[in-house]
């Protein structure tokens, strides 16, 4: 008997191919809350594609021990001077650490840690980030094309987009004469 096997999962022409793969997709209209700039984002189109998530859950959601991939794609764009980014959130079980690896295009990733301080790491090409648990993680396209990376998470860390949603980190990231500045994030609302 054959016991090579085909592999399960495969990553081709830029997509994530495989059995029951998930597949999200965010728009601008279901991130309403994170971007600063609300007037910019209310003149914007809600259909426009911001990111999207293509996911493996080999095992099921909570299993101790298990291990969970994810491939995100964040296009390029901007609301006002803010860079297109995702969520960002805390694992709901804190300790809970991951890693990124950049694929392609030009990034930031922010991390907060639990007193609320924000730092960034570049995204390039081949960069490997290690995000330690009770640190919020979120990623930001920096680039005029798509950022793409893959993630590697404990299948019982969880997610809680809660906190984030309400108060953000405590930097955000804009454009400033074509730079990226990583500034304070002055809560208006
Ligand atoms: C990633 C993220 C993915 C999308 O797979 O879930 O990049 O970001 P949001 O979940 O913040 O929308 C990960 O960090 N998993 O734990
Ligand atoms: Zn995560």
């Amino acid at each position: 008997m054959n016991s090579i096997a085909e592999p399960e999962l495969i990553f081709k022409d830029q997509k994530l191919i495989g059995d029951k793969i998930d597949r999200v997709t965010r728009k601008l209209k279901d991130l309403g809350d994170i971007f600063s700039d609300k007037a910019a984002y209310s003149a914007m189109d809600k259909e426009t594609v911001v990111y999207n998530v293509e996911s493996s859950f080999p095992v099921p959601h909570n299993t101790e021990g298990g291990l969970f991939y994810g491939i995100t794609y964040i296009h390029p764009g901007k609301v006002g001077k803010e860079y297109f980014m995702t969520k960002g959130h805390f694992h709901k079980i804190r300790n809970r650490a991951e890693y990124y690896c950049t694929i392609e295009g030009n990034g930031m990733l922010l991390l907060m840690d639990k007193d609320g301080v924000t730092r960034a790491e570049k995204m390039v090409a081949g960069s490997i980030h290690y995000i330690p648990g009770n640190t919020a993680h979120r990623t930001v396209n920096v680039g005029d094309t798509i950022l793409s990376f893959s993630a590697f998470w404990p299948a019982d860390a969880g997610h809680d987009y809660e906190i984030i949603a309400k108060h953000g980190f405590s930097k955000i990231l804009i454009e400033n004469n074509g730079i990226p500045e990583l500034v304070d994030n002055i809560v208006t609302a």
